[in-house]
């Protein structure tokens, strides 16, 4: 099989997902970053949806990064999924509500007002305090089996140490499960590898140029 090829863009959690994936499994892989803001004519031509993360396979091309994932895990054994198909159907669910948290951290470094920026907040409290509920297993999402609901949370954990770090917003506080998860997570090599190293600084430059509140409270 020819050498993968992942198309991404820097800050991006989905890409992020699967480049989490990929060093987990210990897949050799190529990466090409793209500016998001201006998308090369060859990208436009290979992606259907215009968005990252695409993967070549064999000159053969995906993308949605929860069947990139989905893909990688099923043709790299042993599977980072429950064996039960039920227990596997319902992390697979958990992944899915993970979701809409990344789109949550993008409004929220898009606000241009602190009142935007609470109800985003408000919205988000509500899905994590879904999570920690369910999260009742330790230390991983499954107790002690890493698995793709680890891999699917750890970019917004990272992003929430993020502006914890920033911007003193702490999204978890008092949430001991999801923060004794996320210190688990942003731990793990593969986890702390997949981003690049000037990933806070890009994200910084991202909410001045947005003037969100975030940059100005
Ligand atoms: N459902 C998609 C979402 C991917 C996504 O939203 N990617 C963003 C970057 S983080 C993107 O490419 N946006 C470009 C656009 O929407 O035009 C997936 O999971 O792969």
């Amino acid at each position: 099989m020819a050498k993968l090829k992942l198309i991404s863009f820097k800050i991006c959690p989905f890409v992020q997902r699967s480049v989490i994936l990929l060093k987990e499994k210990e897949i050799d892989f190529d990466i090409a970053y793209i500016d998001l803001s201006e998308p090369p004519e060859w990208f436009l031509a290979l992606s259907p949806t215009g968005k990252v993360p695409v993967l070549e396979v064999s000159g053969k091309v995906l993308f949605e990064s929860a069947i990139i994932s989905e893909y990688l895990d099923e043709v790299n054994p042993p599977s980072l999924h429950p064996a039960d198909p039920l227990e596997k159907a319902q992390n697979r669910a958990w992944m899915e509500f993970t979701s809409p948290l990344y789109m949550a951290f993008f409004k929220l470094m898009m606000s241009k007002t602190k009142e935007a920026g609470e109800g985003v907040i408000a919205e988000a409290n509500k899905q994590l305090d879904t999570l920690e509920k369910i999260k009742i297993n330790a230390p991983w999402f499954n107790g002690d089996d890493f698995s793709m609901v680890d891999i699917s949370i750890a970019p917004l954990f990272m992003r929430l140490a993020f502006l914890k770090k920033h911007f003193k917003l702490d999204l978890l506080e008092g949430r001991s499960n999801l923060q004794a998860w996320s210190d688990k997570i942003l731990a793990r090599e593969s986890i702390i590898n997949s981003v690049v190293d000037d990933f806070e600084d890009i994200l910084l430059m991202r909410i001045r140029g947005a003037e969100s509140f975030l940059a100005i409270a």
